[in-house]
């Protein structure tokens, strides 16, 4: 029986099915990324979904209709999302989950629109749903369907055979009948990316007053990193990176800059360099082209720090990269081995060096907390980041987070448990786990993140409000302060815990939030002596 309480009121309009859909064997097909509880809207304002952009453009040139609906575009709660959706009489819903994370609130909405008498066809894709099929599909009768790895040619096909509702041999699905699950063949990979249609954009597309877009120019990646599932997700067939031509980026660069005045792009690529020398040339063919179009953009990318070379990053900093995002991962050669990295510690340091010279803004995400990590290794590690000058919140924090389907799942699976369809381990070290429930205590430091974020942005962007000098020497010297004194922090709280009970465990908590608290007020005196305390309401 379904439950009452979740029946939602939709007031004041009919269901509509527009007269050309009921002609026509169009269909009408909403995508919908996770919704929010109210409170969440500002956590987890994402950007656009590229996954489902490209899958509505996909559908539309085979004529049928598609709305999307991206909570964290607009701020849409989970139940305004469901009232939302059930003013429309759809043929298919189709739930693009990229994380696990935020599934139950997909579960939400879907029980609410099965309980308010939604019949139509509900599927979902993207990484999470691909590598947890079986167990969607066994533990959620409202949901029909995934759409495993790449969605476009599969979700047509679904499409296509809504009305006969046979879904035999349409690769790449997974579906419930009546008493079971059945799980088709995969279905082979895009060869020619360039053959998609660009994705659908809208007025919601761009994610702050800059005019800022995503865009994706290969798919997969060559890596083969133990955590990542991004192999996994593209694997079973080959190449493993595939690529769009910079003639094909360019035109959609141009069209986003024509059409929405684009002022900032995003290249989501796992990494934006590809492979050996054909990637290189392919990265500094269009830096010139941008260069050469005269197209004024900024951009960001992320990529391996084995690719990071200064004759290509010099082009795409003229062309307009602004930031780049290096998967540094560890300072340590064993634990790159773990993560079967495929890199060097010298690797590692030459990108960031490379990164300086060239004054190049860039985030270097890095894994301090593993399930075999031990004291030493974190010691190591702090060390690393503290001679490179990265030492902050963002790098020390990170535990690594498990994925079905990726080599480190399969490696730690038994040590593994479930929650709200993310995956949780202890640390083998109980020192460990208290230096990272400490660390893990200490959100305040965030703040601090944040300020060097908005100084790196002050420092970057023509801005007539404030003064780029001062912010630029500001910005060397906190950066300097943060480093020593995250690396002192953890160094401290590493040298406390060791032999300290439970007990002990909360007045150390208590001692390092109380001192991290002095010193974002020491920074903020800095800030203000340098009439920069604006920087942290920006903050
Ligand atoms: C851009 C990006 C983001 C953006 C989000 C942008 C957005 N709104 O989607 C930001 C930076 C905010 C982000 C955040 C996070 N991300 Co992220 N992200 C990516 C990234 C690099 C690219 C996504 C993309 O645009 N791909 C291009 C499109 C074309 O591919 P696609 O999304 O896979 O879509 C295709 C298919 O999946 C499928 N499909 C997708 N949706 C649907 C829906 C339907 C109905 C159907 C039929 C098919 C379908 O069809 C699409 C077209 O072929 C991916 C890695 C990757 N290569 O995909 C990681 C990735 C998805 N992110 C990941 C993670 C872990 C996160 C975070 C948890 C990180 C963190 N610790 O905070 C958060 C969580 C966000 C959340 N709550 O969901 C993991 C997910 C792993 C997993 N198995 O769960 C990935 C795979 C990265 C990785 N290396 O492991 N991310
Ligand atoms: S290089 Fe990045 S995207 Fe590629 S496998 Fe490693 S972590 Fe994943």
């Amino acid at each position: 029986m379904r439950s009452s309480k979740e029946v939602v009121e939709v007031e004041g309009f009919k269901r509509r099915i527009p007269e050309s859909l009921k002609k026509a064997r169009t269909k009408w097909v909403l995508l919908l990324s996770p919704p929010f509880k109210k409170l969440e809207y500002r956590k987890y304002r994402l950007g656009e979904n590229l996954g489902m952009r490209y899958l509505a453009s996909f559908l539309e040139t085979h004529r049928h209709r598609v709305d999307i609906l991206e909570p964290s575009l607009d701020g849409s709660s989970i139940e305004k999302t469901a009232k939302k959706i059930l003013r429309n009489d759809y043929d298919l819903i189709g739930l693009s989950v990229p994380h696990g994370g935020l599934f139950p609130n997909m579960v939400k909405v879907v029980r609410i629109l099965r309980n308010n008498g939604f019949e139509g066809h509900i599927t979902a894709g993207g990484h999470f749903p691909t590598f947890e099929h079986k167990e969607i599909l066994r533990y959620n009768r409202n949901i029909d369907s995934i759409v495993r790895h790449e969605g476009e040619h599969t979700l047509l096909e679904l499409v296509a055979r809504l009305d006969s509702g046979s879904f035999e041999n349409i690769l790449g699905l997974s579906y419930r009948t009546k008493d079971s699950i059945t799980i088709n063949p995969h279905r082979p990979l895009i060869k020619d990316l360039d053959g998609l249609p660009f994705p659908k954009r809208d007025k919601y597309s761009e994610y702050d007053e800059l005019n800022h877009f995503a865009m994706i120019t290969s798919r997969g990646c060559y890596g083969n990193c133990s955590f990542c599932s991004v192999r996994a997700f593209y694997s079973y067939d080959r190449p493993l990176w595939r690529y769009r031509t910079p003639e094909n980026i360019i035109k959609e660069i141009e069209y986003l800059v024509e059409t929405y005045d684009a002022q900032v792009i995003s290249f989501v690529d796992d990494n934006f360099i590809g492979p050996g020398e054909f990637g290189r040339k392919r990265a500094l063919k269009i830096a010139h082209k941008i260069a050469e179009r005269g197209i004024e953009i900024f951009f960001e990318i992320s990529c391996k720090p084995d690719s990071v070379d200064e004759k290509i990053f010099k082009n795409l900093k003229e062309a307009g990269l602004r930031h780049v995002s290096i998967g540094v991962e560890s300072g340590i050669e064993d634990i790159l081995k773990r993560f079967n990295k495929g890199l060097t510690v010298s690797k590692n340091v030459s990108a960031i060096q490379t990164m300086r010279d060239l004054s190049l803004s860039f985030t270097p995400y890095f894994i301090m907390f593993d399930p075999c990590t031990c004291i030493e290794e974190l010691k190591e590690n702090v060390q690393f980041l503290y001679d490179n000058n990265i030492c902050t919140y963002f790098t020390i924090r990170n535990a690594i987070s498990i994925y079905r389907g990726t080599p480190l799942y399969s490696q730690v699976e038994r040590v593994l448990k479930r929650k709200n369809w993310e995956y949780f381990y202890k640390f083998g070290d109980s020192d460990v786990t208290k230096v990272y429930r400490i660390i893990n205590s200490l959100g305040e430091l965030i703040t601090l993140d944040s300020i060097l974020e908005v100084l790196v942005y002050i420092a970057d962007v023509e801005n007539d409000m404030l003064d780029r000098d001062t912010a630029v020497n500001v910005l060397e010297e906190i950066t300097k302060k943060i480093n020593k004194y995250v690396y002192d922090t953890v160094l401290n709280i590493i040298d406390r815990v060791s032999s300290s009970s439970e007990d002990d465990l909360k007045c150390h908590i208590e001692y390092f939030q109380k001192d991290v608290h002095t010193f974002i007020e020491y920074i903020r005196k800095v800030m203000s002596k340098n009439e920069l305390s604006h920087v942290f309401q920006m903050a």
